[in-house]
């Protein structure tokens, strides 16, 4: 954190006696592949962050793959950095906000940090009896539901895929795009659905050589086309967004504010993706929310097919202002035949999502179930 920015209280106030710090890793199967231009994910294997502290247990959900092809970052280096650099600052004494002060020094490695920023916020929360929307200040509203629909085989199983989410209310439809399954794909889904809320994601799959077969979308008045460009770019896409006239929205790109500052400031996006644990953890999200806002860029929340503990943190994350659009914030069926979270996550009759009640994240961990997807657990301290 910036020392220019408002810090509630409770960042400066001792973090206490953590009793017990473990890592889990745990394997959920999809109830379907989820392809996309980079890879296809059969399963969320997800790093989880466990906190025990005066009988309160905090979870954290590392939205690191095991796989480096969404971003450089695994749950194997996200391990290695929360136990070898990030944990070892974590002195009796400290406050959180002294811990984010020292883990600066850590470089990079924003979805660990995301992972023990995100289980402390969770102690922090439930160790007041708080849900973290209302910890972090802000009133608890219902969310906006969208869903990404992966590559299917053929259009008429995307067809299908849409038709279902239509009929299920979610206020917005993202679809993969990669090079050969971009036009006609789209315009199959657009002349079936024309008045949908509908955009593309496609990973940074393509290049500015592309410019004018991307430029072939505007006619299908998506909202905007997600991540076209290499997952590290942002000029480039200032180039492209200059020859399009459907908006650009960054993901891979956007790491921290001062990532976000220089694509507004480029005109490398008219949209941005705020994935918490993208971006190092929920204050970050948080605040660059609040950038976009008064740029006047909309944003949404982005989603990494989490469990049902990043699920509910994201939402809880979307009570913050700024979060203008419908994000990848779907039903926990859309992923998962049963999650390790209870309640999990439904659309209610006008496509929008509660906010969880409880405290913390909101929903509660069920830790029978979480021996069912164990693949191992490592006790930290
Ligand atoms: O690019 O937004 C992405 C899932 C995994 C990795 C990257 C992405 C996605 C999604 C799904 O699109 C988001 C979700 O449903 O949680
Ligand atoms: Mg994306």
């Amino acid at each position: 954190m910036k020392n220019n920015e408002p810090q509630p209280a409770w960042m400066e106030e001792p973090l206490g006696n953590i009793e017990r710090i473990e890592l889990l890793n745990v394997s959920l199967p999809f109830v379907a592949p989820f392809g996309t231009s980079v890879a296809t994910w059969n399963s969320k294997d997800a790093l989880l962050v466990r906190l025990e502290a005066d009988g309160v247990v905090a979870w954290g959900e590392c939205v690191a793959d095991p796989d480096p092809y969404y971003a450089g970052e695994t749950t194997g280096t996200a391990r290695h950095i929360i136990k070898d650099f990030l944990l070892p600052e974590l002195k009796p004494g400290l406050s959180l906000a002294g811990l984010l002060e020292r883990c600066r020094r850590v470089r990079g490695n924003e979805m660990a940090k995301a992972a023990l920023e995100n289980a402390l916020l969770d102690l922090i929360a439930k160790r007041r009896s708080l849900p973290l929307h209302a910890l972090l200040g802000f009133p608890s509203r219902r969310i906006m539901s969208g869903i990404s629909i992966g590559f299917q085989d053929d259009v008429p199983a995307l067809l299908a895929q849409v038709q279902e989410a239509v009929e299920r209310g979610y206020h917005r439809v993202k679809m993969k795009i990669g090079r050969g399954r971009d036009v006609e794909w789209v315009r199959a889904v657009r002349e079936r659905f024309p008045a949908l809320a509908l955009m593309a994601d496609a990973n940074g799959d393509y290049s500015l050589e592309d410019a004018a077969l991307l430029a072939r979308l505007d006619e299908f008045k998506l909202t905007m086309i997600e991540q076209p460009l290499a997952y590290h770019d942002i000029y480039q896409h200032s180039l492209l967004q200059a020859r399009l006239r459907t908006p650009l929205c960054l993901d891979e790109s956007i790491h921290g504010c001062d990532d976000a500052a220089a694509a507004i400031a480029l005109k490398g996006c008219r949209v941005i993706n705020i994935k918490q644990g993208r971006v190092g953890g929920l204050l970050e999200a948080v605040k660059m929310a609040g950038l976009c806002a008064g740029h006047g860029l909309p944003a949404w929340s982005g989603g990494m097919d989490e469990t049902g503990i990043g699920r509910a943190l994201n939402i809880q994350l979307q009570a913050a202002p700024g979060f203008t659009l419908p994000g990848d914030t779907s039903e926990t069926r859309r992923y998962f035949r049963e999650d390790i979270v209870e309640p999990p996550v439904i659309l209610d009759r006008e496509g929008y999502i509660a906010m969880p009640a409880g405290p913390g994240i909101g929903v509660a961990v069920v830790e029978e179930r979480i021996t069912n997807y164990l693949l191992g657990r490592e006790k930290l301290r």
